[in-house]
This record gives structure tokens, sequence and C-alpha cells, in this order.
């Protein structure tokens, strides 16, 4: 599959505006991958698939969690949490994407986890960075991705982190480990 018929399967899954952001988490991922030495076709593979379940109805992706080998806990965290998982198995299943690499990257691109692969950290932040993002702290984070990727993904964990903290809300156990794996990491 090359990048146009990925992009042209995703499009009428995904609302406008998250079509436009998955774009520009693919053009991120590929100047990412292109700084880190990572391949651009893997990247933007991960890129364009990565939201791809983001508007599946909730009983459909409870389903696909059920049965496949994902972690039955997600259903005790928020359902924002789901469609990475949820659509690194229907790449497979769907579209007969079988890179495991490609796979991980989609699978953590909300939470992280810990040990992420420079492929799995490229996603991650690329759907942290991306031009039409502007959370608080942002820019710090785009100005480190071209410089330190494992210190830029530390930084965007640990924003969601306080964010996550200061609404209240739970933290889902990958993205603990994820910072936690990275603090020991980063210089
Ligand atoms: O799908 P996107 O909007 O492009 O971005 P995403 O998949 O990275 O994140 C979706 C939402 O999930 C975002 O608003 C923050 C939230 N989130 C990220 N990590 C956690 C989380 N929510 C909870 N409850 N726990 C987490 O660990
Ligand atoms: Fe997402
Ligand atoms: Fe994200
Ligand atoms: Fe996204």
């Amino acid at each position: 599959m090359n990048k146009e018929e990925a992009i042209k399967i995703v499009e009428p899954f995904l609302k406008r505006e998250r079509f436009e952001h998955t774009l520009r988490v693919a053009d991120t991922a590929v100047e990412l991958a292109t700084i880190y030495n990572e391949s651009i076709e893997k990247v933007e593979m991960a890129a364009i698939f990565h939201d791809y379940a983001k508007y599946f109805p909730l009983e459909d992706m409870k389903k696909v969690i059920l049965k496949n080998d994902l972690p039955k806990d997600l259903f005790e965290y928020h359902s924002e949490l789901w469609h990475g998982p949820v659509a690194s198995v229907l790449v497979e299943q769907e579209y007969g994407i079988e890179d495991h690499e490609i796979h991980s990257a989609i699978r953590y691109h909300t939470t992280g986890r810990a040990n992420m692969s420079m492929m799995d950290k490229i996603i991650f932040v690329a759907d942290y960075i991306e031009p039409g993002r502007n959370f608080p702290g942002v820019e710090e984070v785009r100005e480190m991705a071209k410089q330190d990727l494992t210190r830029s993904a530390w930084m965007a964990l640990a924003n969601t982190i306080r964010f996550l903290v200061s609404r209240h809300a739970t933290v889902y156990p990958d993205t603990f480990y994820a910072y936690n794996d990275l603090t020991k990491r980063i210089n």
C-alpha cells in the first residue's frame, strides 16, 4: 500500500479536521524520520492510520479489544485511550499491514509506553507537535523535537500528565511507565 492508497482508506472514517490533523501528523513525522534516520515509508503509514479508529462507535471498539490480545484494563480508563490499540490491530486484519513497528507506533500513540522505539516516539511527538496543536508548552516541545527526540517525548508526557492531574482525570499506567522510563534515559 502506498501513501495515497492509505490516505484514501482513512479519509472516509475521519471528520474533516481530524483528517487534516492526520495529514499534518504525517508531514511532521516524516520531518522527524528524516532527522533521526527512520524509515519514511513506515512512519508515514503509522501516522496516516494512527487516528483511524477515533470515531468508531464505542461498542465496536469494545468488541475489538475483547476479541484481540489487547489489555482489558483499558475499559477502566477513558475511552479516548481505546482508538490507538484498536487501530493497531485493525490495520493488520482489514488492510494487511503486518509491520510490528507500525502496529506499536499506532497502538501507543496516545499513552506512550516503557521502552518506546524511535518510531513510537516519532509518532507520539508528531501527534503532539503538529502545526495545528496549541497546547501550553507545545512550542518548547517543537523546538526540542529537532534536537533531542527522547527529551521532547518526555516533555510531552510530563505536560500530558500535568494536564490530566489538573483536571483530576485518571492517568493510564502506560503513560506513567513512559514518563518514568524516559526520565531515567534523558541526560
Ligand atoms: O487522538 P488525538 O486527539 O490526536 O490525540 P491523542 O490520541 O494523543 O489523545 C487523545 C486524548 O487522550 C487527549 O485529549 C489526552 C488524553 N489522554 C492522553 N493520555 C491519557 C489521556 N487520557 C487519560 N485519561 N489518561 C491518559 O493516560
Ligand atoms: Fe489519537
Ligand atoms: Fe498524542
Ligand atoms: Fe492524533
